[in-house]
């Protein structure tokens, strides 16, 4: 009975559960289970007495052992003859085969309906990079293209139009179109998008500023870098109000009900929190004037990745939360 699992991922754990096959007697047969590498463990054989049922799983953490899991029914977790965690990092794709074999003792037929594999594995996450984050410079009012030689992110194991931007803070001084369709918040595209000339910047507001947009990048199969910023500068602006970067700490991390969040200086009047999901949606805004700290709630927020974001002033900062419960 082979059956082929596919993806790589080395395995931590195998269990052969729902077993479900008639024989008379079960201690006539002998199962193995065979991985793909070929290696053998032999879960059981020619125990228990002339019974003539199997409905049971096998695990290494099973509750009986085969000298106490007679006969092999009622769904009962039994610890296989040999132990299963010899397939332990292994590769689990391929073909695995559980081989029947029964001796000239079996008085009648032997029928097998199924069986499932539980397969754990860790699946080796290569993250997105950020290789290239140049920003823009430009003269008030012009369209400028961003092309891969102002941002390009890589991966390992993903190619350029697998990685994924998503913009979770959009320009303020102008607007950024993507093939000609204005961008907002949530907006996605990919690294290719931009190798293809297809997001522009069009700058609509004074001679000196500056603008940008912030954003993160995925790779679709769990790989993904925190938020970085575009930084757009118009005219030549003066570098004084970055010569003191924010930042922001966030404690726990991850966290359960609530987050203290603390500053690298002291804020602006209007400055302010924000909670994003990673489709750039907001959900916490609360205002933050001329504190350092602040105790947020996020109670409401249910297990998962979210960006932080404090802007104070001109200055942006985002961290990477984890809610945990
Ligand atoms: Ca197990
Ligand atoms: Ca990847």
């Amino acid at each position: 009975m082979p059956v082929p699992i596919r993806g790589a991922g080395v395995i931590s754990d195998v269990n052969l559960t729902d077993l479900y096959g008639t024989a008379i007697g079960v201690n006539s047969i002998t199962l193995t289970l065979v991985s793909p590498k070929g290696t053998r463990v032999k879960l059981f054989d020619r125990n228990c007495g002339v019974t003539d049922l199997f409905d049971c799983s096998f695990d290494d953490d099973g509750l009986y052992t085969l000298l106490n899991a007679c006969p092999p029914i009622q769904k009962k977790i039994i610890k296989p003859l040999e132990p299963l965690s010899a397939f332990k990092g292994e590769d689990k794709a391929g073909d695995w085969v559980l081989e029947v074999v029964t001796d000239r003792f079996l008085s009648g037929q032997a029928n097998f309906y199924g069986f499932k594999l539980d397969i754990c594995s860790e699946i080796k996450v290569s993250n997105p990079f950020l290789l290239t984050n140049l920003g823009l410079k430009m003269e008030q009012g012009q369209t400028r293209g961003i092309g891969q030689d102002k941002l390009e992110s890589q991966d390992a194991d993903n190619t350029a139009s697998e990685l994924t931007y998503t913009i979770v803070a959009v320009t303020q001084r102008g607007d950024l179109y993507l093939n000609g369709t204005k961008v907002d918040y949530g907006t996605r595209f990919t690294q290719k998008d931009i190798n293809d000339g297809k997001l522009t910047y069009q700058h609509t507001g004074g001679p000196m500023e500056t603008d940008g947009f912030l954003f993160v990048v995925e790779d679709g199969t769990g790989g993904w870098f925190g938020t970085d910023y575009f930084k757009i500068q118009i005219g030549s602006v003066s570098t004084r109000d970055e010569e003191t970067k924010l930042s922001i700490h966030l404690f726990p991390n991850p966290a359960q009900s609530y987050i203290d969040i603390s500053t690298s200086q002291s804020l602006e009047a209007n400055a302010r929190i924000r909670v994003l999901n990673l489709n750039g949606t907001e959900l916490i805004r609360e205002s933050i004037s001329f504190s350092k700290a602040r105790r947020l709630d996020v109670s409401s927020l249910s297990n998962g990745i979210y960006l932080v974001e404090l802007i104070s002033g001109a200055q942006h900062h985002t961290a990477k939360l984890v809610i945990n419960r």
